[in-house]
């Protein structure tokens, strides 16, 4: 025989024990796994507001504390069956997209995870983006249970990292929304380090205001010190922020837990570099899929994904970080040839000084720039990479 209370709208009771939790004064909560699996299965149902249906080892105490506000929350039993949650405007609520995958994505509301779909009108809005809903946007959904819910509305942005979407030019995909920082993330070797793609992704963050900080990973594979300070030098001495970490002997991971905490971070980098090994070391309790180039059979160094989706962790020490899967590239679309030496600040630095006012630094005589490298004002290793981005840009 059911009782009342079974017999309760799912929302209604998850209200009641919200009610009954404030009374008790008591918030704290067990947080739930995070499913990899997004098909919603009735065996694998939490109960309300994190109450598991079956029983389970849990802390000293807190049986108890359960009871207790259950107790509460059902000393009276309503005579008449309360109201779905309501569905009109009145009853939405405003949550952070952790998740996206085709069409649905997962938004984090008051400690509970719901799958969302998007509401229709909001796919006929022009945006000038692909995607209408990205990791990390603040998302308004109505809830329709306890596990699912519809996006009515997408709040604005305050950044957004975005690439160009393949063959519709005039459309971009954002990547992530609403980050202050990205941590640009390679590795020493395995995959070997490119300082080209260290420049694009500075260009990248500066172009979107974005703070960049270079983190350089696997350093215990440091095989030869002096092309190592070399690259690192070029970088460190026009006072771009600098981490050298390894997930292998943990140097940098405190560091790294500080950077985090105060801001909200995109780990921008190729796959492999260990983007989610290092969050899953300042965080080892997050379920975090990382992989080695052994596991996956491939040849040293060529990566295929492990993460394939942006998900997005609030951490314990404070911070959001947005793990990424390898992002080749992204924020240099739009960028012509000679706009790209206003990004070198080395460059600019000399503007005017060639003897022609376009000089594109690359064949002229009398090229400040060029001198520049030959006193080694300018880093040989920096200017290469200006020249290869040039070589990939639009003339104009
Ligand atoms: N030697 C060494 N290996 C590391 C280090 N950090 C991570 N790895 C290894 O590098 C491999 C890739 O790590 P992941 O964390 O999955 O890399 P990722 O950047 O998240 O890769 P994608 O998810 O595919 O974008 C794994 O085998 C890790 O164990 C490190 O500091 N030193
Ligand atoms: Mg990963
Ligand atoms: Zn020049």
């Amino acid at each position: 025989m059911t009782t009342p209370i079974e017999k309760m709208h799912k929302g209604a009771r998850k209200q009641r024990l919200r009610n009954a939790r404030q009374k008790t004064g008591n918030k704290k909560t067990i947080k739930k796994p995070r499913r990899k699996n997004w098909i919603l299965d009735s065996s694998d149902v939490w109960d309300d507001d994190n109450f598991q249906t079956n029983e389970r080892i849990l802390p000293r105490g807190e049986h108890e504390r359960r009871r207790n506000i259950e107790e509460l929350a059902f000393s009276e039993t309503p005579t008449q069956p309360e109201p779905a949650l309501a569905m009109d405007a009145d009853s939405t609520s405003t949550g952070l997209v952790v998740e996206v995958s085709s069409g649905l994505c997962r938004v984090e509301i008051d400690d509970d995870i719901l799958v969302c779909s998007l509401r229709g009108n909001l796919k006929k809005q022009e945006t000038g983006y692909s995607n209408l809903v990205a990791v990390g946007d603040l998302v308004t959904i109505t809830r329709e249970d306890n596990e699912k819910g519809v996006v009515e509305s997408v709040l604005p942005r305050r950044s957004v990292l975005a690439r160009s979407h393949g063959s519709v030019l005039s459309l971009r995909q954002i990547i992530v929304a609403n980050v202050d920082q990205a941590l640009i993330v390679t590795s020493w070797r395995e995959p070997h380090i490119w300082p080209e793609l260290i420049d694009r992704y500075l260009i990248a963050a500066q172009r979107n205001n974005l703070e960049a900080i270079i983190c350089i990973n696997k350093i215990d594979l440091i095989e030869d010190q002096e092309t190592f300070d070399t690259i690192v030098q070029a970088y460190a001495k026009l006072g771009y922020k600098f981490l050298l970490t390894s997930t292998i002997t943990g140097e940098g991971i405190d560091e790294l837990r500080t950077i985090f905490s105060e801001s909200t971070t995109v780990l921008a980098g190729l796959s492999g570099v260990g983007k989610s090994s290092l969050l899953t070391a300042v965080q080892p309790n997050l379920d975090l899929r990382t992989g080695s180039v052994a596991e996956r059979g491939l040849f040293r160094g060529q990566g295929k994904h492990t993460t394939t989706q942006s998900s997005l962790w609030k951490l314990e020490n404070g911070g959001i970080v947005i793990d990424t899967p390898g992002i080749r590239d992204f924020g240099i679309a739009g960028i012509s040839q000679i706009e790209l030496a206003s990004w070198y600040p080395e460059m600019v630095a000399l503007s005017g000084k060639c003897r022609y006012r376009d000089c594109t630094h690359i064949n002229e005589l009398d090229c400040a720039i060029k001198s520049a490298i030959e006193t080694g004002k300018i880093s040989q290793l920096r200017y290469k990479n200006y020249a290869a981005i040039r070589e990939s840009l639009p003339a104009s």
